[in-house]
């Protein structure tokens, strides 16, 4: 027995205020228990360790693109794969609502995945999912709440803000990959930095710059970056937090690109960016199909890996 995406893609085009809250409801009570050991991941705090085994899908920013959700998942074939093979999981980097018009559709198609593989399916949290004095603008959800839900708006809108906190700060592979948002905070100290960002939120910036910042070539250190929050990093940094969490190459999402992928810092940082169309102009949104078990030492050696469409 399979999952039927067109079918669910359907029901979030359809859906009414209450079984959206319903879903969301679900999503927030699954996320607020998982902790712990599971199947092929341990969760702690808001980090999600997981195994280096079988594949994963990673899927860069939607920012409210439902085709383009659709078509990694029925071009990858990979929900088919998850149902016959446990050691598929599928990783999203953040970012699924604002700027494009079906923001509702997809945190809808996103949660109900989560609900039906919940031991498969690993939902970062991005800048547009940010605590309320680091969210994103133009946050346009809930603009869009407002045509889609009517009356009924507010009270679905507050209940997205409150799944946003249960997001994840990161997922890590060990020995491999660090996969965040946005960026890598200069001067983290550990991998318990990482679990617990949200609560040292007050004292530390390390969630805004994992949920923020940007790797800039040819550059030491840390810059302002032109966003208003977060930093410009340079690939020091980079190679000083890898070292530190014990693996070789981050996976990103968060900027644009125009082939939908880029490298950044000699090959120790993906990005990927999984939407096309306004207000965006990337000519390509890509997705990456990671084994977990090949032991990469650099994101070039991924690059067979990246699907561009
Ligand atoms: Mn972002």
């Amino acid at each position: 027995m399979g999952i039927n995406l067109a079918s669910i893609i359907n029901e979030s085009l359809a859906v009414q205020s209450r079984d959206f809250l319903k879903i969301v409801e679900s999503a927030i009570s699954l996320l607020r228990e998982e902790c712990g050991r599971f199947r092929r991941f341990t969760v702690l705090e808001r980090l999600v360790k997981l195994d280096p085994i079988g594949e994963a899908l990673v899927i860069g920013d939607l920012h409210g693109d439902l085709s383009s959700l659709r078509l990694i998942l029925e071009s990858s074939v990979f929900l088919e794969k998850m149902a016959k093979n446990a050691d598929a999981v599928l990783i999203f980097l953040g970012d699924y609502g604002d700027r494009g018009a079906y923001s509702a559709e997809v945190y809808y198609t996103v949660l109900r995945l989560k609900l039906a593989f919940p031991e498969q399916i690993m939902l970062l949290r991005g800048n547009h999912e940010g605590p309320a004095d680091l969210l994103a603008s133009p946050h346009d959800l809930p603009m869009q709440f407002q045509l889609r839900f009517k009356e009924h708006w507010r009270v679905v809108y507050s209940k997205v803000r409150e799944l946003f906190g249960y997001l994840y700060n990161a997922v890590l592979v060990e020995d491999c990959y660090l996969m965040v948002h946005g960026g890598l905070p200069a001067g983290i100290r550990s991998i318990q930095d990482l679990a617990l960002a949200h609560k040292l939120y007050s004292e530390h910036q390390f969630l805004e710059d994992l949920l923020w910042s940007d790797p800039v070539d040819e550059v030491n250190g840390v810059l302002y970056s032109p966003r208003g929050a977060g930093k410009l990093f340079g690939k020091d940094v980079t190679e000083e937090v890898l070292n530190k969490m014990g693996v070789r190459v981050l996976i990103r999402g968060h900027e644009p690109c125009q082939e939908g992928f880029k490298l950044n810092h000699d090959g120790k940082v993906l990005t990927l960016f999984s939407r096309k169309g306004a207000p965006y102009f990337n000519a390509h949104g890509a997705y990456l199909r990671l084994p977990l078990s090949e032991k990469i030492r650099s994101a070039q050696q991924l690059l067979p890996w990246i699907h561009k469409f």
